[in-house]
């Protein structure tokens, strides 16, 4: 659950400067986790490390960091529960308590954490060490390229010297996928305080009918570690006097007790704060009478609260009312045919690399509201959970991805046998899930980001109708899936068609028939012939192409301003054309860092924006086209 202040909880906020050290080889022997050395530099969490010092390993080895700070817990949260939470740190992490293991974590894009109650005693300092990893491989989502070629490079293995270099050079840490691999501890770290017995889970549910909406929520309550384990050989105070606050330590089962003053309340809000309904236990059914839907941007994003109180615990959920399906090449919101208008985005911004940056998430929506989008996709990654909760608020729509980008590796190989991602991708989509299950504004997951779909067909068909049943199964609301669909050989994709939406990135006029848009308009429509023949919506996640900010020509050539919004400009008049297109996800909303490469000067420049924040031309055209496009009724 998302951290949170109340009546009940605190948070000790551990955002600051951290001690660092990379690893230079003697990490390991000498336990820099028990032993952090004294030479060391002061970095800022949370952020990525990559960009904050003028380092050279920073940016481009592959390694282990070491972070490392003391911490002292006040006094006043004496007797309640504690856990140390990691709200993402990339890729893999271990973290040490005054030099033990307390937890270890595999993914860079998704929150962890650990009960620490009978770990630390409070008024006393202890020492906290994470050590993350930045290593990519083929184990690994994002998937690194173990083949040790540069993404956007011009390795010709058949020149003996290139061939030769390279195996000298050794071993990269080579990203598969196209965005800087920003690393470190990204996210917050917090520390929370609950009551020993508290609430661990919610998940609402909403269905609406003629005049009233049905609410059904499933509260999961749980204790502290320190009062269902067998603790008779513990002989810390900190436990003891944890104990002393606990009345009933037999009946600690993890589930609400009969005991009256641990049943769990609920309480439904409205957004001025009066009471709409309110219920018993630890599941039910709230009725609220003719509900206000959520609805997108212009739209008013309608948010009820759920007030949750179980013991001395209490927790507020917001949520939203609103229906989600797919019919008849249709994808409707509140039973109203939807059109996506958007883009897809990057965390990314200077010196902070891919850490939280709330100020630019409030600037972005402001963006998306300013040019007439209502929606963005989270390529390639889960990105940080306030800004799904500043979505919510404001009304835009997000098609919510997990981190599978990069599986394939040329045509020899078959990814679904030698990559041993299988079951790992699984369990990051079931903690995506679980994680933004609640959100109003999440109405579609993806499933991951151009994969091999083509080379191996009968393979990705097996893999991912595996994970797009799991993802339904493991969805409370059900909501649409997909995954999307690269610009291959559309005829031998057999997954792209068994998706709820079809999503297909697609170049055309950039990476093929370079510089030609005629010829791109062309293949645009040949290839919505095709996809007309199935019956499902279809919408482009990803089109665009590079325009450098000030480089002008008249007659609007590759690399100009122009270009891209002539690019725009006319292969949106072929979207137009077909009711079963449903929308239209720009690439990218913003330039963004990445890999060096010769086809990327200064990052990838695709964006509609700049990397700080600037529109280019393109976007003035956007602007016009998505104000006079509604949200809904589009294609009617
Ligand atoms: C794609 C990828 C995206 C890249 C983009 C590009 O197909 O999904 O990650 O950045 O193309 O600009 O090449």
């Amino acid at each position: 659950m998302y951290p949170q202040e109340n009546g009940s909880r605190g948070i000790i906020w551990l955002d600051g400067i951290w001690n660092f050290k990379a690893d230079d080889g003697s990490a390991e022997e000498a336990h820099w986790e028990r032993e952090f050395p004294r030479e060391c530099e002061g970095l800022y969490v949370p952020a990525s490390y990559n960009d904050q010092r003028e380092e050279k390993r920073y940016r481009f080895d592959r390694m282990k960091v070491y972070y490392h700070r003391d911490v002292v817990i006040p006094r006043v949260y004496e007797g309640q529960r504690l856990v140390l939470r990691f709200d993402a740190v990339a890729h893999n992490a271990e973290v040490y308590l005054n030099g033990e293991l307390l937890c270890s974590h595999r993914g860079g894009f998704l929150p962890f954490e650990a009960e620490i109650t009978d770990l630390v005693r409070v008024g006393e300092p202890f020492e906290l060490t994470v050590v993350a990893d930045n290593r990519i491989d083929h184990s690994t989502l994002p998937v690194g390229n173990e083949e040790g070629s540069a993404f956007f490079g011009s390795d010709n293995a058949q020149v003996p010297a290139v061939r030769e270099a390279k195996k000298w050079r050794g071993e990269l840490n080579l990203p598969n996928f196209d965005f800087f691999n920003y690393c470190g501890i990204n996210r917050h770290v917090r520390i929370c305080s609950t009551p020993l017995h508290y609430i661990e889970d919610l998940t609402i549910v909403t269905k609406v009918t003629e005049r009233e909406a049905a609410v059904s929520y499933e509260v999961k309550t749980g204790s502290s570690r320190i009062v269902t384990e067998d603790r008779a050989d513990t002989s810390t105070n900190r436990a003891v006097s944890a104990r002393s606050n606990c009345p009933d330590t037999e009946n600690a089962t993890g589930t609400a007790s009969n005991d009256p003053d641990r049943r769990v309340f609920v309480t439904l809000l409205d957004r001025e704060g009066a009471i709409v309904a309110q219920s018993e236990g630890e599941r039910g059914e709230l009725t609220v009478p003719e509900p206000r839907l959520w609805e997108p941007y212009p739209g008013d994003p309608y948010l009820y609260r759920m007030y949750v109180t179980y013991g001395s615990d209490e927790y507020v959920e917001e949520f939203g009312i609103r229906t989600i399906e797919v019919r008849d090449q249709k994808f409707l919101i509140n039973g109203k045919p939807f059109y996506f208008k958007g883009f897809g985005k990057h965390e990314d911004f200077y010196i902070r690399g891919r850490g939280v940056n709330e100020l630019l998430n409030v600037k972005d929506v402001s963006l998306l509201h300013w040019i007439g989008a209502n929606s963005f996709r989270t390529s390639h990654y889960p990105y940080a959970e306030e800004m799904y909760q500043l979505c919510d608020r404001e009304g835009i729509v997000i098609i919510d991805e997990t981190p599978a980008v990069g599986i394939g590796a040329g045509a020899q190989t078959d990814p679904y046998k030698t990559m041993p991602i299988r079951d790992y991708h699984k369990e990051v989509l079931k903690t995506m899930i679980a994680r933004d299950k609640n959100h109003p504004s999440v109405i579609l997951w993806s499933l991951g980001n151009e994969p091999d779909t083509e080379n191996f067909p009968e393979s990705a068909l097996t893999y991912w109708s595996d994970l797009y049943e799991y993802a339904h199964a493991l969805d409370p609301q059900n909501r649409p899936v997909t995954f999307v669909c690269c610009q291959n050989d559309y005829t031998k994709d057999l997954v792209t068609r068994t998706m709820d939406v079809v999503c297909i990135n697609r170049y055309y006029g950039w990476y093929n028939l370079s510089g030609d848009i005629e010829a791109a308009c062309y293949a645009w429509n040949r290839e919505l012939d095709f996809w007309e023949g199935l019956d499902k919506p279809v919408m482009v996640t990803e089109y665009g192409c590079d325009a450098l900010p000030g480089n002008h020509g008249v007659n609007g050539e590759m690399f100009t301003e122009e270009y891209q919004e002539e690019y725009y400009r006319r292969i949106d008049r072929v979207f137009d054309q077909r009711s079963f297109f449903i929308g239209e996800h720009c690439w990218c909303f913003a330039d963004f860092g990445t890999i060096q490469g010769v086809m990327r000067p200064d990052g990838n420049r695709k964006g509609i924006f700049t990397r700080e924040r600037r529109p280019k031309l393109a976007a003035h055209f956007l602007k016009e086209r998505w104000e006079a496009i509604p949200n809904f009724g589009y294609k009617e």
